[in-house]
């Protein structure tokens, strides 16, 4: 069985008394037999990335340009991030694609560019409350797998990792339910076995509300490997514990 990946989106959250007081409760009590990442605001990176050093949690950042550099006013580079020490990086958040307008297409080139730099890509997928009430959910993630292999080749899409978020039970504290989890997962995984030679191996997470008491029953899913966090990865007992739900 794959190790499980849980990353901690902080959103735009923290200062830095609060990152470095978060982080030396988490690296104090930090769970082995989990794969562990934290993604920052740009702001905090170096900051953030100080104190991670030496431990084994991975500094992740929350977004990346598609360009390499130029003229794109308040845009960071991969190469920048890969600079500051970051790994891995969170591309297509429905954040960003609903209050950013980034489309599937930006999204697929933002993973590439990540990938170019080195850097590993966390994609989002998801659908909205809407699409899902209308019965669209499956077109919905097709159309936004089909724009990764569209603008990746297999060997880039093979260094991936996924991250199934319902745009519905993000940050709303209505978590969905491991069955309607799962069946995403299923359908992904299939898709992924249609364009992979080893689709087993791309690991693939859930976010949305994910909390202490949910994670045991999202991270036990056939096709779940570990979890995208919001909220409760701001707070250091809340996240340790799902870390330990993932070992
Ligand atoms: C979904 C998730 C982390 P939350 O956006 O990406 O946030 O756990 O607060 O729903």
């Amino acid at each position: 069985m794959k190790r499980k990946l849980v990353v901690g989106n902080w959103k735009m959250n923290g200062d830095r008394a609060r990152n470095s007081a978060l982080l030396d409760q988490f690296l104090g009590a930090m769970p082995a037999g989990v794969d562990v990442a934290v993604c920052p605001p740009f702001a905090y990176l170096s900051q953030v990335g100080e104190i991670l050093s030496g431990s084994a949690v991975v500094l992740g950042a929350q977004d990346v340009s598609e360009f390499h550099d130029g003229a794109y006013t308040g845009d960071v580079s991969v190469t920048m991030l890969a600079d500051w020490g970051v790994r891995l990086v969170i591309v297509g958040h429905s954040e960003r694609r609903a209050l950013h307008g980034e489309s599937d297409t930006v999204v697929a080139r933002k993973a590439a560019a990540a990938l170019d730099g080195g850097i590993v890509p966390i994609v989002c997928i998801g659908e909205t409350l809407a699409e899902r009430e209308s019965g669209v959910t499956e077109q919905v993630l097709l159309r936004q797998l089909d724009a990764l292999a569209a603008n990746l080749s297999p060997e880039l899409l093979q260094r991936i990792v996924l991250a199934y978020e319902p745009v519905w039970a993000i940050g709303t504290g209505r978590a969905a339910t491991v069955e309607q989890v799962q069946a995403v997962l299923g359908f992904v995984r299939r898709w992924l076995a249609r364009h992979l030679s080893a689709p087993e191996r791309i690991r693939i997470l859930y976010g949305g509300s994910v909390k202490p008491e949910t994670a045991n029953g999202l991270f036990g899913l056939p096709d779940a490997d570990g979890g995208l966090i919001g909220g409760a990865s701001l707070d250091a007992q809340s996240f340790l514990e799902i870390c330990r739900a993932a070992t």
